[in-house]
């Protein structure tokens, strides 16, 4: 039987939340390969602004907790967050899988510290189809499922 793996999911939330949507369709998917702890990210109800329940802090420990069980971390970086890149920078630190997507429809350039850095797998795509099939050849070839 296949071991379920604990992913991470990393996408903006306080830099903008524009791609959200593309977050929740590749939120879904992930959870084909494992336990997606970080499904909120894909919530459109969550505003850049918005009220939180927990304080910075909280949010801060608890997705920091998340990020070492986890096996593999899947950053969405085409918005780009202070965030999602201090979770790459922690998850590199720490040995995990990263897979970095990045759409270059956005017109946009990624950090040369996420496209140039040798622990992580970034992908180039256009559209959630294509993101898809970038996904199953990363599990294929990175975590063999
Ligand atoms: C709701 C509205 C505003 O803030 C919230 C709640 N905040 C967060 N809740 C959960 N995870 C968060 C929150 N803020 C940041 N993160 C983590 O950092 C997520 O795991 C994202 O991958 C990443 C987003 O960072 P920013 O800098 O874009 O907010």
């Amino acid at each position: 039987m296949i071991k379920q793996l604990v992913i991470y999911f990393a996408g903006s939330i306080r830099a903008g939340r524009d791609d959200a949507e593309i977050y929740k369709q590749i939120i879904h998917y992930l959870r084909r390969y494992g336990t997606v702890l970080t499904e909120h990210v894909g919530d459109s109800n969550i505003e850049t602004g918005g009220e939180t329940v927990l304080t910075d802090r909280q949010i801060h420990d608890r997705d920091c907790d998340w990020l070492m069980q986890a096996n593999v971390v899947v950053a969405e970086v085409t918005t780009p967050s202070l965030g999602v890149g201090y979770e790459i920078g922690r998850a590199v630190e720490n040995g995990k899988q990263i897979l970095c997507l990045f759409r270059p429809d956005s017109g946009r350039n990624l950090s040369a510290m996420i496209a140039g850095c040798p622990e992580v797998v970034t992908a180039h795509y256009h559209d959630v189809s294509d993101a898809i099939q970038t996904i199953d050849a990363f599990f294929r070839s990175c975590v063999g499922h």
